[in-house]
């Protein structure tokens, strides 16, 4: 009969980001068909009883098989990539096409579908970086991807291949401001860094303990002060990402409460690692090295606090998967190289949400807050609210049923990614995601990932981003 469901889930702690209710969970056709008590039966169904049936995560920031200069090499493609999203409870995931200089966006946009299809489990969108705004980009480029659903783009305020001056920021800016995209910003000021490096380099600190000095609070602020000021010039929305503590914070709560659409994005290594974890000469500390750095446990607070008190719409993972002991990976061409020839990224698409509801438990934000951080505000902002984001009739059937008492001690061999470590070795959570269904299909079961074919995942255009 059409109007029969597929799976039931009965007995479920809904939770989303605004309303806690029991309920069983009624799915058709990958959809959510039914929320009520006492649905019909179905041919599959689930007890989700003692369990917290939440919205699966949007990992509105991971790097997935990104073209890579160098001969470098992201250890995760879209399969491994999307496998480990999956079993930490992430249904959608976000990467980057990005451009290389000298590069039309539609080439990098094409080039990154032909990366993904046939190889995801879940469900993507893509944002794209804009390196090279030149003016066929700006004036033709640009606008008809966002009109064709890439409707966010990231710009960088570093690293050499990738920064773009002040002008071109503004540039790109009010294309975003004209065609309703949003920005996404890595403010870091790139001349600070370099003119450290160098003396870092002179004084014959080699070691990856000095990445962090090459890149302390101050270039973080001042970068974020300025990208604030340019939203103010240009009067458009920006967000602010992978934001590392006290000192941008302090510069974001300035821009908000001056009344400007300043967005701001954190991620697990700023609630979870120090600079210590990048070592104190040994090359291990290459493992954690990612800009900006880690700070310290006054930083970590500040952003936990932020957390709390709403400064940030969003957690994500910025999953940069480089394997250690690797000549593609933190050690190009097999050797243990200077600081700053170290790629930047640690892996996190698996333990982001474990380890932020592992703040959960202990008090620092709410239950809500943790579903709004994860799953809401990412689907609005990148424009894929409501089909992702929330647990209601009409939705994709993308649930994450949570036990929220499993106690986990992160270690790399349990973790799906493609990657030969995680910067989470030994941390001890409390709640993993127990089983998760993407679009309907019950993908984990138990905590074990089902056998899935590599291609069910699905791009997603994205729409307008909601800003509220
Ligand atoms: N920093 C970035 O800006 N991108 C990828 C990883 C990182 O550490
Ligand atoms: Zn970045
Ligand atoms: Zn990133």
């Amino acid at each position: 009969m059409p109007n029969d469901l597929d799976f039931v889930i009965r007995h479920a702690d809904v939770v989303t980001a605004s309303d806690r209710f029991t309920s069983d969970i009624g799915i058709r056709d990958g959809r959510i068909a039914m929320l009520g008590q006492g649905l019909p039966p179905a041919p599959r169904e689930l007890d989700a009883s003692g369990m917290l049936v939440m919205p699966g995560g949007v990992d509105g920031h991971c790097h997935l098989d990104q073209p890579m200069p160098d001969g470098l090499r992201m250890a995760d493609d879209f399969f491994t990539g999307t496998r480990s999203a999956l079993c930490g409870g992430t249904t959608t995931v976000i990467p980057f096409a990005a451009q290389a200089k000298g590069q039309s966006l539609q080439a990098a946009v094409d080039d990154y579908h032909r990366r993904a299809e046939g190889r995801a489990l879940i469900d993507y969108g893509f944002h794209l970086i804009v390196a090279d705004p030149t003016p066929h980009v700006l004036a033709e480029e640009l606008p008809r991807l966002i009109q064709n659903g890439y409707t966010s783009f990231k710009v960088y305020m570093t690293y050499d291949d990738m920064k773009l001056n002040d002008r071109e920021m503004l540039d790109v800016l009010s294309v975003a401001r004209e065609h309703g995209a949003l920005v996404m910003i890595h403010a870091e000021n790139s001349d600070c860094i370099g003119w450290l490096t160098e003396r870092l380099l002179g004084r014959g600190l080699h070691a990856p303990h000095a990445h962090a000095l090459a890149r302390p609070a101050v270039v973080e602020r001042e970068a974020t002060h300025r990208a604030i000021a340019f939203a103010e010039l240009v009067d458009v929305p920006i967000l602010i990402v992978h934001v590392s503590g006290a000192d941008a914070i302090e510069q974001i709560r300035w821009g908000q409460s001056r009344g400007l659409p300043i967005h701001a994005e954190t991620c697990p290594q700023y609630m979870y690692l120090t600079a210590d974890d990048l070592g104190h000469g040994e090359y291990e500390g290459a493992k954690c090295v990612c800009s900006p750095p880690p700070r310290d446990p006054a930083n970590q607070t500040a952003v936990w606090k932020a957390l709390r008190q709403g400064v940030f719409s969003l957690v994500s993972s910025d999953h940069a998967p480089f394997s250690y002991d690797d000549p593609q990976g933190k050690k190009p061409g097999g050797k243990e190289v200077s600081f700053d020839h170290i790629p930047n990224g640690i892996p996190g698409l698996e333990t982001r949400l474990p380890l932020l509801f592992r703040g959960v438990k202990e008090g620092r934000i709410s239950l809500h807050q943790f579903v709004e951080l994860t799953s809401l505000r990412p689907a609005k902002l990148y424009g894929l609210y409501p089909r992702k984001g929330t647990i209601a009739v009409g939705a994709d059937a993308d649930i994450a049923v949570w036990d929220p008492e499993k106690r986990v001690t992160i270690a790399n061999a349990a973790l799906h990614h493609a990657v030969d470590y995680t910067p989470y070795e030994g941390i001890e959570v409390s709640g993993w995601p127990r089983h998760v269904f993407s679009r309907g299909g019950l993908l984990v079961e138990d905590g074990t990932l089902l056998d899935i074919h590599a291609g069910r995942g699905r791009f997603l255009p994205a729409g307008r981003p909601d800003l509220d």
